[in-house]
């Protein structure tokens, strides 16, 4: 990144406000002409975002977390991701657990029909894990973050504990960033939920934002065997 890049870069953080990350790739629009929706992502890095900080500045500016509801816009984001460059790490989007432990919803209210989860995943690991990041890594050549790449984690809001207290696992599970979606009918000017356009869905019921009461309900009937992530 040269020094005009981060000037650039700097400007356009700016320009997103709450978040305080850097934006390192967009807006990228999926373009129509090629299949995509006419959608705007952008890779915003932060390693100290919680998901809901994440979810507070894709909104401010002018989105929503990034909702991938299809292999083709899962395959869009992966290219995105690349073609940043995005640093090795958890990328916070769209998708968030509800009052049923295990069930997840878009923040959008787009039907979650497509799922990518990593294998195991969703596996609310500690009894903590409420939302969802994308693995990444551009290092082609550790297998198991390739093999990892681009699937889908649950991690507690906050994220992982950077000592790996919580979660001693690969570097890939500890907070980089997050994904923003801006819909091509909002013109990155606000309000848009990212859904391409398509009518406002309704609310969420609150419940489903409660996430420390679910995970505590959850951790009182809903005990799942501990594993890695
Ligand atoms: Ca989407
Ligand atoms: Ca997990």
């Amino acid at each position: 990144m040269n020094f005009r890049t981060v000037l650039r870069a700097a400007a356009a953080a700016a320009l997103i406000g709450a978040g305080g990350g850097v934006v390192l790739a967009g807006p990228v629009v999926w373009d129509a002409a090629s299949g995509g929706n006419g959608n705007s992502y952008e890779v915003v890095m932060d390693d100290a975002a919680s998901w809901d900080a994440a979810h507070s500045a894709a909104q401010s500016a002018g989105g929503d977390l990034a909702t991938i509801t299809s292999q083709a816009e899962q395959s869009f984001v992966e290219s995105v991701l690349g073609s940043a460059g995005a640093s090795t790490g958890s990328y916070w989007f769209g998708i968030h657990e509800t009052a049923v432990e295990g069930t997840y919803a878009n923040v959008t209210g787009e039907a979650l029909t497509f799922t990518h989860w990593n294998t195991v995943e969703p596996n609310n690991a500690g009894d903590v894990e409420n939302v969802g990041a994308v693995l990444w890594t551009p290092d082609g050549s550790d297998a198991v973050l390739l093999a990892r790449r681009g699937h889908w984690n649950d991690e507690p809001v906050a994220g992982y504990p950077t000592d790996g207290s919580l979660i001693p696992s690969e570097a890939d599970v500890f907070r980089a960033g997050y994904l923003i979606e801006i819909a091509a009918d909002d013109g990155g000017t606000g309000g848009g939920n990212g859904n391409g356009g398509e009518p406002n869905a309704a609310p969420l019921p609150a419940a489903v934002f409660t996430f420390p009461a679910a995970a505590a309900f959850a951790g009182i009937f809903y005990r799942r065997m501990k594993r890695r992530t």
